[in-house]
């Protein structure tokens, strides 16, 4: 099973991001394919789904930075929705505006979502579900991510990690879910 792990770029003034930084220690394994994206409206989707291409993965699971949040936590929902409190790394501030005048309202991850945060809080890992991904570049990506997942019945979704989390934690995180897919 070829799977596509994905984080993102610094961004908002940060010098590095908790998201690309636990994905860097993932210990290499057959099939595993990691990509930092940029934190952009227009291009990070693009980068997401030039990985895509590449790996041509079974299951995806994009994981970006919520400073503000204590927990790692999957996202059961993308929003059909830009809506930018901060530039993004190019500049680009969206407000109120869709990112796909044609498509559906919103999406819901094809993850196990739920089991997810059972499975790490059985480890002792502070997690909870989240029931939005904002309306910042990590949602567009998600919003991206599943419209191509979805028709196609691959599992693929997305998971916001904390700022407060040690890397050894995150990665151990992220190996959890990876074995969940
Ligand atoms: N977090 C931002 C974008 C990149 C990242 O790591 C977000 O939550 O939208």
């Amino acid at each position: 099973m070829k799977l596509l792990f994905t984080g993102f770029a610094p961004f908002g003034g940060l010098e590095s991001n908790p998201s690309w930084d636990c994905l860097k220690m993932l210990p290499s394994q057959p099939g595993w394919f990691t990509a930092c994206l940029p934190v952009s409206f227009r291009r990070g989707p693009e980068a997401l789904m030039a990985a895509v291409e590449r790996c041509r993965p079974d299951g995806v699971v994009c994981f970006g930075l919520a400073a503000s949040r204590t927990k790692i936590t999957p996202e059961k929902v993308a929003v059909n929705f830009a809506h930018a409190r901060i530039p993004d790394n190019d500049g680009a501030q969206p407000q109120n505006l869709p990112l796909d005048p044609r498509g559906p309202a919103a999406y819901f991850s094809t993850l196990p979502v739920l089991d997810m945060v059972e499975a790490l809080e059985a480890k002792n890992i502070p997690a909870e579900l989240s029931l939005s991904a904002g309306s910042y570049v990590c949602n567009a990506v998600m919003y991206r991510l599943l419209a191509w997942a979805t028709p196609r019945g691959i599992p693929a979704g997305f998971v916001h990690v904390p700022g407060n989390l040690p890397p050894a934690a995150l990665c151990q995180a992220v190996e959890i879910i990876a074995h969940m897919l």
